[in-house]
């Protein structure tokens, strides 16, 4: 089993993760955990923070000579803004965030207390360790990408950035849609047999888990509702060479639960984030009186760092999917299994 945890406050002194169930004999390259880091900070629309960090991994457990042991994988990001401590008491929850839920739920007095841990800045330590699910799966030719479809509803590049730019200009956010699109995966990742081993299951679950993520769907998605059963399932055909195909993928490459050998399709939705600098109404929580809500600094448009976060959020349960089919104790053992499976399935 491949599973992970992460730590970290957002302005706290670093962000950790530690991810164990990596097979042993995986060359593991710092500089590329290092790329993706940076990717997840660009895009259009992001905020001044982005300008301040320069989010670097230090891996300090689970390697040797760059190469994986099979032991758990340390991961550290030192925040360059770590000034948790002198940050001022925050008293008006700002709507969509976390902080009203989360500060009744733990009985806090300070909303602080809560956006420093529900804040975004938590996705740095999942893309360090989806860099190195990318780096496994990539052993295997598995690829995964991601680009922006939509932001407040423009799809057309120039459109899309006049509406961050006129999202900025009033103060505002604005959300949109990503798409995340695996290719390579082999069939027979995930299982119909229980609900929890479902490839889709365990897609949908990471992927909602990002914050600011509202919705997911897979292929076709909702456009299924409006199709007749014959305009939307994926014809099979055979040749020799290309083994079983589909001509279409209406499917995003999962059928029951199960990987089919097509590209992985995904698309979701990213809320507009919920800081605003011409804030919504709240309610003081030491006065119980109408206050605007807290303002913090933060982005105006995440559409495009979120595909990132949510290609590593694809790129761990493909690797733990992949695993747990192919799974050994080294990169060897794995690349045997898996060979032998091509054979089989061709
Ligand atoms: C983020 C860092 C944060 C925010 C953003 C994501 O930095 P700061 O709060 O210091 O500006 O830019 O946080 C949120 C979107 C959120 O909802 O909290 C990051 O590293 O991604």
């Amino acid at each position: 089993m491949l599973r992970y945890l992460t730590a970290g406050e957002s302005h706290g002194e670093a962000l950790l993760a530690i991810l164990e169930g990596m097979p042993a004999g995986l060359a593991v390259e710092v500089a590329r955990i290092n790329r993706e880091l940076k990717r997840r900070q660009s895009g259009f629309g992001r905020g001044e923070r982005m300008q301040i960090e320069e989010d670097k991994v230090e891996i300090l457990a689970g390697l040797k000579k760059g190469i994986t042991l099979g032991s758990p994988i340390g991961l550290l990001v030192k925040n360059r803004d770590f000034s948790i401590e002198r940050l001022s008491r925050v008293t008006s929850p700002r709507p969509g965030h976390a902080d009203l839920a989360g500060l009744l739920k733990y009985g806090f007095s300070d909303v602080r207390n809560v956006l420093e841990r529900a804040s975004a800045r938590e996705t740095v330590s999942r893309v360090g360790v989806g860099a190195i699910c990318k780096i496994l799966l990539e052993e295997f030719k598995i690829k995964i990408s991601s680009k922006v479809v939509s932001v407040g509803g423009e799809t057309n590049l120039n459109s899309m950035m006049k509406k961050i730019s006129q999202a900025k200009n009033n103060k505002d956010t604005v959300g949109g849609i990503f798409a995340v699109v695996a290719s390579s995966v082999p069939v027979g990742l995930g299982s119909y047999v229980q609900a929890d081993r479902r490839l889709d299951t365990r897609l949908a679950a990471n992927i909602i888990s990002i914050p600011g993520v509202k919705a997911v769907e897979f292929g076709l998605g909702l456009g299924y509702a409006n199709k007749f059963g014959s305009q939307c399932h994926d014809a099979i055909y055979y040749t020799k060479a290309k083994g079983y195909f589909h001509k279409t993928n209406n499917a995003g490459g999962i059928e029951g639960g199960v990987s089919n050998g097509e590209d992985i399709i995904i698309r979701a939705c990213m809320k507009p984030i919920s800081t605003l600098l011409k804030p919504l109404d709240s309610v003081d929580i030491t006065t119980k009186q109408p206050a605007k809500a807290a303002v913090e600094r933060s982005d105006i448009c995440v559409v495009e760092a979120a595909g990132v976060v949510a290609e590593s959020a694809v790129a761990f349960v493909l690797a733990d999917a992949f695993l747990e089919k192919f799974g050994g104790d080294s990169l060897d053992d794995i690349k045997a299994s898996y060979k032998n499976y091509l054979k089989k399935v061709c």
